[in-house]
């Protein structure tokens, strides 16, 4: 599992991450969940796997809550559709938690628009049920999903992830700065925190630093990487050296 930080642009500091899953390929070197998910799937392993992602999740969180006990480092995984679709979801997240002594806050899920297509009382109650206890719930690539705003209209979630298609022609390019301007605009009148996704330079980080209450994520800051150069990362960042006079 591979960790890449998140970043809020009010004050520099890494105030998350998010959990990328990593298949090191003897022959084929590095490769991410598009190349082994399906596979998995046909395995029947993909419980399994979600399992070890979520408590290998709370491990890390638990190392970093110890580490820097001043913050809270959030690490968010990816929930495939078929889980919040499972009545036991909440049950499997809290058993994990609890075998790592650490409060819902240090964990967060996120989940694409399509598991919301076919939305139930399930996944409703599923929602409400990890709002209660505390968890944030994101909203991944958004923006992309067939019936964007009616997801945020029905669905009780905290965050959305402002797809990077849309960052990736800021600031030149007008309309994905109204897309991502308009965006901002309704998370914020939602009361909704808004984490921007695909900042690669400092152009795009500039032009999101303006803007208010914005956590940002990309190769700008930091590419995914082992827990180790994480870690190096959240240390550099939050407690920069002092500066010689
Ligand atoms: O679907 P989701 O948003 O969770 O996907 C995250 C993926 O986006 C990861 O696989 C990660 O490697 C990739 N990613 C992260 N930051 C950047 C970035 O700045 N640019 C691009 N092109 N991809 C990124
Ligand atoms: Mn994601």
């Amino acid at each position: 599992l591979y960790f890449q930080p998140l970043v809020d642009l009010s004050n520099d500091r890494v105030v998350g991450t998010e959990a990328l899953a990593r298949w090191n390929h003897p022959e084929r070197g590095l490769l991410g969940p598009q190349h082994f998910i399906s596979l998995l799937e046909a395995c029947g392993l993909m419980d399994i796997f979600s399992e070890w992602v979520m408590l290998t999740c709370c491990k890390q969180a638990a190392i970093w809550r110890e580490q820097f006990a001043d913050a809270t480092i959030t690490v968010s995984f990816n929930l495939p559709a078929s889980h919040l679709n499972n009545p036991r979801l909440v049950d499997h997240v809290q058993a994990a938690l609890n075998s790592q002594n650490l409060p819902a806050n240090y964990l967060a899920i996120e989940i694409v628009e399509s598991s919301l297509i076919e939305s139930n009382t399930i996944v409703i109650d599923n929602l409400e049920r990890l709002r209660k206890i505390g968890m944030p719930v994101s909203i991944d690539d958004f923006g992309t999903g067939y019936s964007s705003m009616n997801y945020l209209k029905q669905f009780p979630v905290d965050c959305i992830k402002i797809d990077k298609s849309f960052c990736q022609g800021v600031p030149d390019n007008s309309r994905d700065v109204a897309i991502c301007e308009s965006l901002l605009s309704i998370a914020e009148q939602l009361g909704l925190k808004a984490i921007i996704e695909g900042v690669e330079t400092e152009k795009q980080m500039q032009f999101f630093k303006a803007r208010a209450k914005l956590i940002a994520q990309g190769y700008y800051f930091s590419k995914p990487a082992a827990p180790e150069i994480c870690t190096e990362f959240i240390y550099t960042h939050n407690y920069p050296s002092p500066r010689c006079h």
